[in-house]
């Protein structure tokens, strides 16, 4: 499933009080002055002295560190997810081009078992051009599996967890109907509610300064106020809640349908983990919108006058599609981290995470493979508000039966609202299972078409490492995966007394409690301490 995260519209239907959901916020909380009401534009790239924000200083580091001095060497950065935008003004001249492989010609012209790989792969599609676009949840997978008419064909390694998956099944199932109920509802009231605003501005576009500003002259009008200003106070728009309502639709009609299974499409031997020569060589697929989203915070052209400037000023970006709009495979996800191995790549994002991973072996051998061939793994925490001591997110770091990838960096996403906010609400976190933060809210980065979009989530936090990574790698590229994952980890600003709102349940929290680091990435100081490393060598 893809990360993306900050909106929960779990509790936002007018007149209604579900079951879950955010608690209401209490008192307001004093704010110093400086802080900023609105995201600031390009914030991930901001510095918290210079500019009041607790961004990642990388531009105040190649103002001042890196002015005039030319990068060493072009970093190669995979991207497992949904897509790429491949046309993107923004994108196109960072996209990576297989050096060795000759498009369109249906060859595989550099004999690594894929035909006409240009950009990357896509695992998610079929040798007839067909992809999978919905996917089902894991957890369902599973269920349906246990479900099977003869209970003594059910595998009996998963035999003993199948009351737990039903019951786990059940209710994350229940919660999604219900939700889908709240955001219909919602949805509906806004649609209303936008329709006799826009008619009472007489024709003006409908915006909360505006709808504040209003007389009602009716009863309709109030009502209809009252219900945007409610929803708007709340930071949630009518694009978000349509949004919500496609994405909640689309979990009942696939995720959890248990009759679903789009596999066919791929027209793999799906049960053979090892099999590797499979899938299609368009990595836009049917929906890029998250994949170009993640590859532009990473490498978007800078300073070509252009929309957003990515972090790295010197990188290649490899697309492998493995992730639909559903739970990814594990299987794909083996071969898209060892594709993006063996064709050079050294750093992976991934942005996506499950709470089940049956296959995890073939998962933990890849990036086995990845860890021996020097390449560094970033990963987003998720989305959930959860402890991942508790609740678990894969993939992990930590290998099924023992040890652990040292070149993973998981990180959790800050927010740029004040140091009481500075986790993001969504983001999960764990005093072992976190390594960082990095800003994952309201980032503006590139979207399919050409276009630009502010998205939330740890999906965003991840890139904004990744970037910071592969700016590292091509300033000094005798540093290890190893060495850079030393440098971010130990350079992040520290803020580990901090009380801030705990990510879920808003319960007061010293921020030290919810990552290894206690800390928010910071180029500036990473810089510097890869300076002294690159000098102490020579
Ligand atoms: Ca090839
Ligand atoms: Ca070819
Ligand atoms: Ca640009």
């Amino acid at each position: 499933m893809l990360v993306l995260g900050g909106l929960s519209l779990a509790a936002c239907a007018p007149g209604t009080r579900p079951s879950t959901g955010p608690t209401p916020a209490g008192p307001p909380r004093p704010q110093a002055t400086s802080i900023p009401t609105e995201s600031p534009r390009d914030w991930q790239l901001l510095d918290w002295s210079a500019d009041s924000v607790i961004g990642i200083s990388s531009e105040r580091a190649m103002r001042e560190l890196l002015a005039g001095v030319q990068p060493a060497d072009t970093i190669l950065v995979a991207v497992i997810d949904g897509g790429i935008d491949t046309a993107h003004v923004d994108l196109r001249p960072n996209l990576w081009v297989n050096p060795r492989e000759v498009a369109g010609n249906g060859v595989d012209d550099d004999g690594n078992g894929y035909v006409d790989d240009m950009h990357g792969w896509n695992f998610a599609g079929g040798a007839d051009g067909q992809n999978v676009n919905h996917d089902t949840f894991e957890v369902t997978r599973l269920y349906a599996r246990c479900r099977i008419a003869n209970p003594d064909s059910v595998p009996a390694d998963l035999r003993p967890r199948c009351p737990q998956i039903s019951a786990d099944y059940d209710q994350r199932r229940s919660v999604a109907e219900r939700t889908l109920l709240n955001v219909k509802g919602a949805d509906q009231a806004m649609n209303r509610a936008v329709e006799v605003l826009t008619q009472a501005l007489n024709g003006d576009s409908v915006t909360p300064a505006r709808v504040e500003a209003l007389q009602p002259t009716s009863g309709d009008v109030r009502q209809a106020r009252q219900i945007y200003m409610q929803l708007a106070s709340q930071g949630i728009t009518q694009k978000e809640i349509a949004e919500a309502l496609k994405a909640y639709d689309s979990q009942i009609r696939y995720g959890y349908n248990t009759d679903f299974d789009p596999r066919g499409i791929v027209g793999d031997d799906y049960h053979d983990v090892a099999q590797r020569i499979y899938g299609n060589n368009d990595v836009m697929g049917p929906d890029a919108s998250h994949g170009t989203h993640v590859a532009g915070i990473i490498g978007a052209v800078r300073g070509n006058g252009q929309g957003i400037d990515g972090i790295a000023p010197a990188v290649r970006l490899m697309m492998i599609r493995a992730v639909p709009d559903g739970d990814e495979r594990d299987k794909d996800i083996a071969n898209a981290i060892r594709y993006a191995v063996d064709n050079g790549a050294r750093i992976i994002n991934m942005s996506f995470g499950k709470p089940y991973s049956p296959q995890k072996p073939a998962v933990d051998a890849a990036v086995r493979h990845a860890q021996e061939k020097g390449v560094l793994l970033i990963h987003a925490a998720g989305n959930d508000g959860e402890d991942l001591s508790r609740n678990e997110s894969f993939p992990t770091p930590v290998y099924q039966g023992g040890g652990r990838a040292d070149s993973w960096i998981e990180v959790g996403a800050s927010s740029w609202k004040g140091l009481d906010s500075l986790a993001a609400s969504f983001s999960n976190y764990g005093r072992n299972e976190v390594d960082v933060f990095a800003p994952g809210v309201d980032i503006l980065s590139t979207v399919p078409g050409g276009g630009y979009e502010r998205n939330s989530g740890t999906s965003m936090a991840s890139p904004v490492v990744s970037g910071l990574a592969a700016l590292l790698m091509s300033y000094y590229p005798s540093l290890s995966a190893a060495d850079v994952k030393r440098i971010i980890v130990t350079t992040a600003t520290p803020f580990r007394d901090q009380v801030v709102a705990r990510p879920g349940d808003d319960t007061p929290v010293r921020f030290g409690e919810l990552s290894a680091s206690g800390g928010v990435v910071n180029a500036l100081e990473a810089v510097r301490m890869a300076q002294q490393m690159a000098q102490g060598r020579e």
